[in-house]
């Protein structure tokens, strides 16, 4: 595997990191994680949009412009062949003394790893999953803005491993008020008398890309999509639920604290939804080979 490291492609054994750089010290520094599909990079433009973002929140100059990333993604694509894959782009402060002082890192460091990913068992898109309501509240706006796609995730981990204790693969997040906020890698929807749901950014999810996609498919189909405040109770009687994530893509959710959601098995928009953006994929992106320009 060739990694892109600071404008140039290392081995994966030579792909490293000083211990002095402050991602690795404190955390500092943003990502993204995005797909390959077919030999097209999916909502490429998106995704370098938000980095860009998450840059500008934390004061992090990215020393290439939107173009320059999006071709350095493809490109490390292109190295290492890649037709369907996922590619983690990270920038972190760089190299520092120790201290958090960000003031003392001169340079961020870029690094595009393409490689493949499977987050959840085949089995759990045809049957459905089941996850659990956490202790871990989502960070408050005012703290760490989930908004930021950082390189601190300890906020997330935590609640995985409470998920993980309680025997699931995924937590739902509730914000410090007790509104559902997001899961810990994917951002949450129900279906409710024919409308579809999810969370307003404001009660803390991850202005997430594949959210988006299927707001737009959702809406192409008529079916009426918002953005109200919702509590574990409107989880518990929903017609059906599913997350959204790059990693994750779209995933039925059949039980939430114990309680069935709606039938107890993937909901017909859930798979009328699963079904579009499949497509979608297959045929939207940025080009990864000559051939397909
Ligand atoms: N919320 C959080 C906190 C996330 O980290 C999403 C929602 C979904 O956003 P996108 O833009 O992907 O639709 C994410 C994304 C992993 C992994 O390695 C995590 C994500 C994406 C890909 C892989 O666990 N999280």
């Amino acid at each position: 595997m060739k990694i892109y490291v600071d404008g140039k492609y290392c081995d994966e054994k030579n792909a490293k990191i000083s211990v002095f750089d402050h991602g690795l010290l404190y955390g500092d520094g943003i990502f993204e994680g995005i797909r390959a599909y077919n030999g097209r990079v999916f909502q490429l433009k998106e995704h370098i949009d938000r980095l860009f973002y998450s840059a500008k929140a934390i004061l992090l100059d990215i020393p290439m412009s939107h173009g320059e990333v999006m071709k350095a993604v493809v490109e490390t694509c292109r190295q290492n062949g890649i037709r369907d894959g996922y590619i983690r782009l990270l920038v972190t402060r760089g190299i520092g003394t120790l201290g958090l002082n960000p003031n003392r890192c001169k340079d961020p460091s870029i690094i595009i790893i393409a490689d493949t990913i499977q987050l959840y068992a085949p089995e759990l898109y045809e049957k459905g999953m089941e996850i659990v309501t956490v202790p871990t509240t989502r960070n408050l706006h005012s703290a760490l803005n989930p908004a930021i796609k950082s390189l601190n995730y300890l906020n997330n981990i935590l609640a995985k491993i409470e998920a993980n204790t309680a025997g699931c693969e995924e937590a739902v997040m509730l914000n410090a008020e007790g509104f559902v906020s997001e899961c810990t890698g994917d951002n949450i929807f129900i279906v409710k008398a024919g409308r579809v749901l999810t969370p307003p950014l404001s009660a803390g999810a991850l202005h997430g890309i594949t959210r988006g996609v299927v707001m737009d498919l959702a809406r192409e189909e008529g079916v009426t999509v918002a953005e109200p405040n919702l509590t574990r109770y409107d989880l518990f009687n929903a017609d059906e639920c599913f997350l959204t994530g790059t990693g994750a893509e779209l995933i039925p959710i059949v039980k939430i604290d114990g309680r069935v959601i709606g039938t107890g098995r993937p909901g017909p928009l859930t798979g009328k939804l699963v079904e579009k953006y499949h497509a979608l994929t297959k045929i939207s992106g940025e080009p990864i080979y000559d051939e397909m320009g």
